[in-house]
């Protein structure tokens, strides 16, 4: 299979946990390279941009004050199959469903604030990569 890359966000919540070491080790002992990375602090109008497929959702408000009460580290992560085996290693959205073992069943407090987010599809992946980074900050591996 040809190596796939996708979009990841450790919130909030999983950096004031002081958890970005113990998430990325996940990543990396499931075969996923991390390509790109940063920490940011988003703007109210970074999240809100990030999130707008849900601007009409009830807790869109709420998102957007938790995804901006601190700052994140975005990354792009390459491997084969990397959407999908990103969302098993994150687990559930609602940490209540999210199986054992997973991000979010280990790091995740709440449906609120669930730890980490993971682009659903390859195109979403792409738009999300494009979002925060620029052809420059990505770096595959060339050996
Ligand atoms: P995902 O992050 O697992 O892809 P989405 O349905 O795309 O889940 O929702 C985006 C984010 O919005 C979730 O990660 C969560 O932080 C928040 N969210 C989704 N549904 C709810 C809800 O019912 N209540 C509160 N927050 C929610």
């Amino acid at each position: 299979m040809a190596l796939e890359r996708t979009f990841s966000i450790i919130k909030p919540d999983a950096v004031a946990k002081n958890a970005i070491g113990a998430i990325y080790n996940r990543f990396e002992s499931a075969g996923l390279r991390i390509v790109a990375s940063k920490m940011v602090h988003l703007s109210r109008e970074k999240a809100e941009g990030f999130y707008a497929e849900h601007k009409e959702r009830p807790f869109f408000g709420a998102l957007v004050d938790f995804m901006t009460s601190g700052p994140v580290m975005v990354q792009v992560l390459e491997g084969e199959n990397a959407v999908v085996k990103n969302r098993q290693i994150m687990g559930a959205t609602n940490p209540a469903d999210a199986d054992a073992g997973t991000l979010r069943s280990d790091y995740a407090a709440s449906i609120d604030e669930n730890a980490v987010h993971g682009s659903d599809a390859p195109e979403s992946a792409a738009r999300e990569i494009a979002y925060f980074f620029s052809d420059e900050e990505i770096c595959p591996r060339t050996r």
